[in-house]
C-alpha cells in the first residue's frame, strides 16, 4: 500500500476513534442515544451494525430508518431529548441543518457521501472518508464507516464485518478489477476472513448463485448481459441441459453453488464461447468475478451470498419494514428471516407489477429529444422508483438517451425523480448528477448524485419545466459540452 494511502487510512481510523470515544462516554453516563440511518441496503446494514454494537454495551438507544432528514424529524429529535444522535449512511449533507437547529446536541456522523459544508461545531463528530482523501463512492460505504466505529468501540465487533461488506455491495462498491473491493472495504473483507465468517472466491459472477435455479439465474442476468439468454428462460434451460449439467438433484433445483468444479468450468467456457460467437469479447471478461460467501449462513439461502443478502436488506427498507432488515443484521435467523423472505417476494412482485404497468401504455414511458421519461405518477411507489429505473435502463443498453423516472410524493406536492444513464450515454459525456442538480435548482427543487445515477425532487407544478430543462442539458452534454455550475438556465 502506498505511503499516502496508508496515511489517509490512518487519519480516517483516528477519526473513528474519536467517534467511538463520544459513543462510549455517552453510554458510560447512561445517556439515551438516537440512531438515524438511510433506508437502502447500506443504511439498513449500518443501522444493524450500530444496533449490535449498542446492545452489546447495554446502551439505551432507539434506531430509526428513513429516506432523508428534514426539519420535521429534527423537531422530533428535540422532543426526545437524546444525549447523543448518531447518523449513519447520511448526515454529512445535513451539517448546516443540524448546526442551525440543534447546535447544542451531541452528534456523531458516520457517512460516506460527499459534502460541501464548512460547519465546524465542537458538539459534532464527523467521520467521512472524503475528509481523508478516500473515495466514499468506491472504498467504504455507510455500513463500513459504522463498522470501523464499532470496531474502535470494541474489537469484538469485528464479527460484524460481513454485515459491513453486505452494505458495501448494496451500494455497488465492487467497482475494482473483477468486481473486487479495495482500500477500507478490503480491510473489512480481511477482518471477516480472519474471523472465519467470510470466504472470498472467484467464480461466475451471476446474481442468485445460492438461491436461483441455474437456468433462471442465466435468464435473469443483466450484468453480464447475454443476448439470447438474458430474459429467455427456455433458451437458458436448453443451454444448461445441452452441457449435460443436471438441472435438479432429486426434486431440488440446482443453483450455481451446487455445481461441481468440473460443471462450473464447462458452463463458464460454454458461456465464453457463446459470447465470442456473438462478437461480445468484452462481456467475456465480465463472466468471472469475486464472490463473497458468508460461511456461517445456511447454503442455498440468500444470506450466504453477500450480494443476495444486500437485496434482502434493500427490500426490507423499501417495503417499509427496515426493522426486519436490522434484526437480521443483528443475528435474528428465525421470525425476522422468515418474514423478510415474504417481503422480498412482495418486493419482486411489486417491481414486476410496475414493469408491466409501464409497458402497458405508451404514454407511461415517453421519448423526448434526448431522454426517456417514465411517468410513474401516483402508481409507482416513490421508494421503489429507483429500482424500476435501474431495471428499465438495463434494457436500453445500447441507447444513448438516459432514463428519467418519477413518482409523486403527494404529501409534499413534489415529484421524486430517479435518473439512470446507459453505458453509451456515459461514454458520450452525460453526467446525470450535474443535470439533476442544475435542472432541479432552476425550478425550485433539489437534486444531484453520481454521473451514472442521480435523483431530484421537484415541485409538481414545475414538472414539465424541469423535464424541458433536463432534456436540454442532456442534449448539450451529448454534444460534448461540459456543464458549469452557472448553467442552470
Ligand atoms: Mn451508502
Amino acid at each position: 500500500m502506498a505511503a499516502q494511502q496508508q496515511q489517509n487510512i490512518d487519519g480516517f481510523l483516528a477519526a473513528e476513534n474519536e467517534a467511538a470515544k463520544v459513543i462510549l462516554e455517552t453510554v458510560k453516563k447512561d445517556g439515551f442515544i438516537l440512531v438515524f440511518s438511510h433506508l437502502d441496503a447500506d443504511g439498513v446494514a449500518a443501522a444493524g451494525v450500530m444496533g449490535k454494537m449498542l446492545s452489546r454495551l447495554d446502551a439505551r438507544f432507539r434506531i430509526r430508518v428513513m429516506q432523508w432528514v428534514d426539519e420535521k424529524i429534527i423537531g422530533e429529535v428535540i422532543a426526545d431529548k437524546p444525549q447523543l444522535v448518531i447518523l449513519t449512511d447520511f448526515g454529512s449533507g445535513y451539517l448546516d441543518l443540524l448546526n442551525e437547529k440543534i447546535p447544542n446536541v451531541k452528534v456523531v456522523i458516520l457517512d460516506h457521501h460527499q459534502t460541501t459544508s464548512k460547519v465546524v461545531n465542537p458538539n459534532f463528530t464527523q467521520v467521512n472518508p472524503h475528509l481523508f482523501g478516500i473515495d466514499g463512492a468506491t472504498d467504504v460505504s455507510g455500513s463500513g464507516v459504522a463498522y470501523f466505529a464499532a470496531k474502535a468501540v470494541n474489537v469484538s465487533n469485528v464479527d460484524l464485518a460481513p454485515i459491513a461488506l453486505v452494505g458495501a455491495l448494496g451500494d455497488m462498491q465492487d467497482k475494482y478489477e473483477q468486481r473486487s473491493l479495495r482500500s477500507l472495504n478490503e480491510i473489512i473483507v480481511n477482518d471477516g476472513v480472519a474471523a472465519g465468517l467470510l470466504k472470498v472466491e472467484k467464480d461466475l459472477i451471476f446474481f442468485g448463485r445460492e438461491t436461483r435455479p441455474i437456468y433462471k439465474m442465466l435468464a435473469t442476468t443483466t450484468n453480464p448481459f447475454i443476448p439470447g439468454l438474458s430474459g429467455q428462460e427456455t433458451e437458458s434451460l436448453n443451454f444448461v441441459a445441452n452441457l449435460g449439467i443436471p438441472l435438479k438433484q432429486g426434486d431440488k433445483p440446482r443453483s450455481l453453488c451446487d455445481l461441481t468444479a468440473d460443471e462450473r468450468k464447462r458452463l463458464c467456457s460454454a458461456l465464453a464461447d457463446y459470447l465470442l460467437s456473438k462478437g461480445l469479447h468484452l462481456e467475456v471478461d465480465n463472466l468471472i468475478g469475486y464472490v463473497y460467501v458468508l460461511t456461517k449462513e445456511e447454503p442455498n439461502t440468500a444470506l450466504r451470498d453477500a450480494r443476495e443478502f444486500a437485496v434482502v436488506l434493500n427490500s426490507a427498507g423499501r417495503m417499509d419494514r427496515p426493522s426486519l432488515g436490522i434484526a437480521i443484521c443483528m443475528g435474528d435467523r428465525k421470525a425476522a428471516l422468515e418474514e423478510s423472505n415474504k417481503i422480498l417476494e412482495d418486493y419482486r412482485k411489486n417491481i414486476n407489477k410496475y414493469l408491466g404497468w409501464v409497458a402497458e401504455k405508451p404514454e407511461r414511458m415517453r421519448e423526448l429529444q434526448n431522454i426517456y421519461v417514465i411517468y410513474g405518477e401516483n402508481f409507482i411507489n416513490e421508494k421503489i422508483i429507483g429500482t424500476v429505473s435501474s431495471i428499465i435502463v438495463s434494457s436500453l443498453a445500447n441507447n444513448e438517451k438516459p432514463l428519467f423516472a418519477f413518482a409523486n410524493i403527494e404529501a409534499e406536492k413534489a415529484a421524486k425523480f430517479s435518473g439512470r444513464t446507459t453505458e453509451a450515454a456515459l461514454r458520450r459525456g452525460v453526467n446525470l448528477g450535474d443535470v439533476m442538480r442544475l435542472a432541479s435548482e432552476a425550478h425550485g427543487g433539489k437534486g444531484g448524485g453520481h454521473n451514472i445515477a442521480a435523483g431530484a425532487q421537484v415541485p409538481l407544478d414545475k414538472l414539465d419545466a424541469f423535464l424541458k430543462t433536463a432534456d436540454e442539458l442532456v442534449g448539450r452534454q451529448l454534444k460534448g459540452e461540459k456543464l458549469a455550475s452557472h448553467d442552470n438556465a
